[in-house]
């Protein structure tokens, strides 16, 4: 028997959050699955090379140097044959912990998704992380989508590609902040092991793909939708205005949102990455009984 491991990704590191809090959160989440009993695996890419399982000095350089490529499944090509460093998104985390570390459990803040019309006809913005969770066998633990997201839009997406959508704890789909979008979730799951179920099952009857596992922001840090929906829309406004495209759309909103609501917004996210931390180590170790 192997033990429990929960991979972590490392975008939210070198992109997601600003510097030093993103090293001590990274630190934080490694310990918070250590002392429930499982073994963490912070998935990166230093000089060309996947890995699953950074070491401190490996955490320490992509939290720190400047100009860490922002790695989709995309790049990943790239980054291997002129042997650059990367930091992995939820896709690219995702394929390396099921193809590189046979890892089935996943901790992460927010997944992407499909984002918002700008105005000037549909964006076109699928985030890869869709199409992986249709593909690619891994538990992903979070607190839902940003509403940056096209939050409908985004879970008629998984349903279309067979995406089991699960509330932890809840009824309806987080909104990352907020510990509710109002959208219902497929199934409600108040412990790990009705996670590992729906999990076991999903193995035995030959299903692809991941299982997305959302979990409420904790009560004392949400911030209401309706007090975090007009910075969101100024966000997004501002994208619009500077014609941001692709890869930069998802760091700048990130960025400008916790600019315009200070140090309430990293709060909360770093709230919610903590626990999402401890509920993945949770379901790792339901997977072994
Ligand atoms: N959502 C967050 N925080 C993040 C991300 C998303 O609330 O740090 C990161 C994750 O790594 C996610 C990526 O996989 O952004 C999605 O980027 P894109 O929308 O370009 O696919
Ligand atoms: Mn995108």
């Amino acid at each position: 028997m192997t033990t429990p491991a929960v991979a972590l990704e490392s975008t939210v590191i070198s992109h997601g959050l600003p510097y030093p809090r993103n090293l001590q959160l990274a630190q934080e989440m490694e310990a918070i699955i250590r002392s429930q009993g499982a073994t963490p695996h912070t998935v990166g890419i230093i000089a060309g090379e996947l890995i699953a399982g950074l070491t401190p000095a490996q955490i320490e350089h992509l939290a720190t140097a400047p100009n860490v490529r922002k790695v989709s499944r995309r790049d990943l090509p790239i980054v291997a044959a002129r042997k650059e460093d990367g930091a992995t998104t939820v896709a690219t985390t995702m394929w390396i912990a099921a193809q590189w570390a046979g890892i089935e459990v996943f901790a992460t803040g927010g997944i992407g998704g499909i984002h918002r019309h700008t105005g000037a006809g549909t964006s076109n913005d699928v985030s890869a992380d869709l199409q992986e969770l249709a593909q690619t066998p891994v538990i992903v633990v979070c607190a839902g989508a940003k509403a940056i997201l096209d939050l409908p839009a985004t879970l008629e997406y998984l349903e279309t590609h067979g995406v089991t959508v699960i509330g932890y704890g809840t009824d309806h789909f987080p909104a990352f902040y907020s510990r509710s979008s109002g959208l219902p979730v497929d199934v409600r799951c108040d412990n790990p092991a009705e996670v590992a179920a729906i999990w076991r099952a999903k193995r035995t009857l030959g299903l692809p793909g991941g299982l997305l596992v959302t979990v409420p922001v904790p009560v004392a840090d949400e911030i209401p939708a309706a007090e975090i929906e007009p910075f969101i829309e100024q966000a997004v406004a501002e994208a619009a205005a500077q014609g941001l495209r692709s890869a930069e759309v998802t760091p700048f909103l990130l960025t400008r949102i916790a600019e315009l609501t200070g140090e309430r917004s990293l709060r909360a996210n770093l709230a919610l990455l903590k626990n999402n931390a401890r509920v993945a180590a949770e379901i790792a170790l339901a997977l072994q009984g």
